[in-house]
């Protein structure tokens, strides 16, 4: 847990072994304090340095240990004792100095850090905040500004950073341990009152209070709702205006309400899931580690249009050369265009681009004989998707992988098509596929383990995060999606205001409610797929009562919006009206209360009060029950990767954990009453009516969500 060695006849080098990351476990803590008391105590020690093992300083605290009591000796006396010592200390940093770990670094005297080092507190980003100092000393070190920004964001610095800002004293491209015992052995003679950052005055700019209201302020616009970083300020502000022995008492305090909290559980969760994501397992065995993935040298995008650029810029981003093709010569050229703009603001953005030399442009299918891997980005249109399949059967060599984009549609019946099913699979990009993390890879029943853990592993290097997921329609995120809006739409039948449904789902914490993210995303996708499947338009069965199909409740307003020529932001006018087309600002419409009001009466629809809470309720219940029913499907292996896909996906607020977890916080119980309740009010609502798993679930005495999947196991699996 922690090596101890003499080093240079003087240099006690104590080295963290706690692999992966070198976290700071209760083992952890207890061997150093043990090796620091050495240290102290031996006389032929004169200074120590602290290092990580396998080129990693340290992670920090060992986030599984937040579960349980805790053990072994707290950190902050040890830490205030390492400061406090006679013999300067020298933190090696390689690789990362993470949360406990930077704090680890801040009460050495000095620092050395290798090049390629990043260090950061990014405890606000778990809930809670740095509780071992690190909110009295950063400030004290490099002042409240720059304190406030690294403590409130927990954004990672370089190296170069940290000794622009006076956190390190030496960058290296050699190996940091070794210079810093040379280091060491030089500091020996040196005094070291001024190194104890515990002990500076905090440089406190005269307009304190302003400068704290500024950043509360911008906290709260950008992250509605979530304690950490308010909490981060007060501690920040503790540092400027009592002296340490006070101030880390604060600390601890604000550590100890957020510690407890749901959001602090849930950033937690979040974290651990998205790692779990990336561990996919088919019902055959095969899975993430058994599992070799290709190697991709070299693919092509077919479609130039929204999403065909964004990949391909994902792509060129990650070194990999594409080609790109389109029908025509005019959308080549101007998606052409496009992705070298996207490259060029990339460029200026990052100050690193993709090289313009790995991008070719094409209009001919006969240039992919010898890519590695295709993805297929046309419109949504079975027929044409399996045309460009059996083009692509046909054209490209035996060994090419061959993926879809799609959004919904089989992915095994265009595996069908072609000569290689089992190297058929979906991956299933967000809107705009240069920034959304989010990539669902789409495993069909023929889909091999290597095709999967191919697409897995593209995925990793183009910076996304990949969830495997089964075969059917919509997939898990898009599946999901259907009973969210509709019960939105539901609500506006029923007496409410996109604003008032928008409102209650922002202050939950979505970036954005459904009416205005339907205005961004585009109406008119939608409109075509309800013609296309015969729910709206000429061919609607005229045998249908007005509001149902198929025997279940239906909404027509959105149709009714789409036939107002109001396809949201790009026509200025959706649920809301803009100042222009392609405007941001959502105003509301009168014209929109207008035809909700004629509607109503249309219908006889007598308008209630519709509350926040049954807004809440019955948007997010549903959400999580089709979720249930997905995880009993065997369309997702577990809650966490559901979670992953509406985080990284679909803008859930990350403080509640993802649409599984928020129901496991309201209690699973308390779900399944109120579907029942809602379900009773809305007989014709199927999506209402509680899944068997939920009931399941319940029964078992509603167990933690980590653990649903040993009560899933039984059913049957896609994946
Ligand atoms: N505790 C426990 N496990 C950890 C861990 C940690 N701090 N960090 C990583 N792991 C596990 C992770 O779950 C995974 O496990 C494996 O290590 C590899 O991680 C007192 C209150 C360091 C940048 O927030 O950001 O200090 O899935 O896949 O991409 O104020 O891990 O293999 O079983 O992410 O190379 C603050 C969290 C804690 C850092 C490496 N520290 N870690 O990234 O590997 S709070 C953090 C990371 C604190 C003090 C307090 C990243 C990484 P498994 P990985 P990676
Ligand atoms: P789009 O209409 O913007 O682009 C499709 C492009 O494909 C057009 O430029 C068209 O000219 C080109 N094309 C059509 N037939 C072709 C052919 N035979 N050969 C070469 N090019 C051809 O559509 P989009 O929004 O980019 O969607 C593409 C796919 O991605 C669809 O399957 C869609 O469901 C899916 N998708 C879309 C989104 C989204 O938000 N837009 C998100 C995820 C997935």
């Amino acid at each position: 847990m922690a090596r101890y060695e003499l080093v240079k006849r003087s240099v006690a080098l104590i080295t963290l072994t706690n692999p992966p990351v070198n976290a700071l476990s209760s083992a952890v803590r207890h061997a150093m304090a043990k090796s620091m008391e050495q240290a102290l105590n031996d006389p032929k020690v004169t200074a120590v340095v602290i290092c990580g093992e396998n080129g990693r300083f340290c992670g920090g605290a060992d986030i599984r240990e937040f579960a349980g009591p805790l053990r072994g000796p707290p950190l902050v006396p040890l830490l205030d004792a390492i400061e406090a010592g006679e013999k300067p200390v020298v933190a090696a940093i390689e690789g990362v100095a993470l949360g406990g770990g930077f704090e680890l670094a801040l009460v050495c005297h000095y620092c050395i850090a290798h090049f390629k080092a990043r260090l950061g507190l990014p405890e606000v980003t778990l809930g809670i905040l740095p509780a071992a100092g690190g909110t009295q000393r950063l400030p004290r070190l490099i002042g409240i500004p720059a304190a406030l920004e690294l403590i409130t964001t927990g954004r990672h610095i370089s190296a170069q950073e940290a000794l622009k800002l006076g956190i390190v004293d030496q960058v290296t491209e050699q190996n940091a341990c070794e210079v810093a015992v040379e280091f060491a052995l030089r500091a020996v003679a040196k005094p070291l009152s001024s190194r104890r950052v515990s002990m500076l005055t905090t440089p406190c700019p005269p307009d304190l209070d302003a400068l704290l209201e500024v950043v509360t302020m911008e906290v709260k616009k950008k992250a509605r709702g979530v304690m950490a970083p308010l909490a981060c300020i007060q501690a920040v502000r503790a540092a400027a205006t009592m002296p340490y022995s006070k101030g880390i008492k604060r600390e601890s305090e604000l550590m100890a309400t957020l510690f407890n909290s749901g959001q602090a559980r849930a950033l937690q969760y979040c974290f651990f899931a998205q790692r779990t994501a990336g561990k996919w397992t088919l019902p055959s065995g095969a899975q993430w580690n058994n599992s070799k993935p290709r190697e991709i040298r070299s693919a092509a995008i077919i479609g130039l249009g929204t999403m065909g650029r964004g990949i391909v810029v994902s792509l060129a981003r990650a070194g990999i050369s594409v080609i790109a093709v389109e029908s025509e010569k005019k959308l080549l050229e101007t998606g052409k265009q496009m992705v070298i703009g996207m490259l060029e603001r990339d460029a200026k953005r990052r100050g690193v681009s993709a090289s313009l030399n790995l991008l070719k442009f094409t209009l001919s299918l006969q240039d992919l004989k010898d890519v590695d891997l295709v993805i297929e980005a046309v419109f949504e249109d079975m027929a044409l998707k399996k045309r460009v399949f059996q083009e692509l059967s046909k054209v490209c060599r035996p060994a090419t992988l061959l993926c879809t984009n799609t959004s919904g549609l089989d992915v095994d019946a265009l595996a069908g098509v072609t000569d290689r099913p089992h190297l058929v699979v979906g991956m299933h990009f967000f809107s705009p596929a240069h920034v959304m993390k989010l990539l669902e890879v789409v495993c069909g029943p023929r889909s091999s383990s290597e095709t999967i853990a191919t697409a897995m592993s593209l995925g990793k290097r183009m910076g996304k995060v990949s969830v495997a997921v089964g075969n059917c329609p919509g997939f898990v995120g898009n599946r999901m999606l259907k009973p969210y809006l509709d019960q939105a739409t539901f609500l506006l039948e029923e007496g409410a205001t996109p604003e008032q449904i928008d409102k209650a789902l922002e202050d939950f914490g979505f970036a954005m409610g459904v009416f205005r993210m339907s205005d961004l995303a585009g109406l008119d996708v939608g409109w075509r797929i309800r013609k296309e499947s015969g729910l709206t338009g000429p061919d609607v069965d005229p045998k249908n009562p007005p509001r149902r199909r198929h025997g279940r409740r239906y909404c027509p307003i959105p149709d009714m919006v789409c036939e107002q020529g109001r396809f949201g932001q790009k026509t200025g006018r959706g649920w809301y009206m803009y100042d222009k087309p392609g405007g941001t600002n959502a105003k509301p419409d009168p014209l929109i209360q207008n035809l909700l009001e004629m509607y109503r009466s249309r219908y006889a629809i007598q308008p209630r009060n519709i509350s926040d809470k049954e807004i809440i309720e019955r948007c997010l219940f549903a959400l999580a029950n089709e979720g249930f029913r997905i995880l009993e499907d065997g369309i997702a292996a577990r809650p966490e990767d559901i979670d992953v896909i509406y985080l990284f996906g679909y803008g859930f607020p990350r403080h509640r954990g993802g649409p599984m977890f928020y129901a496991s916080m309201v209690g699973l119980e308390r779900v399944l009453e109120r579907l029942e309740h809602y379900h009773q009010a809305h007989p014709d609502v199927p999506h209402l009516e509680p899944s068997p798993l939920l009931k399941k679930l319940v029964a078992c005495g509603s167990p933690s969500v980590q653990t649903w999947r040993e009560h899933i196991k039984t059913m049957h699996s896609h994946l």
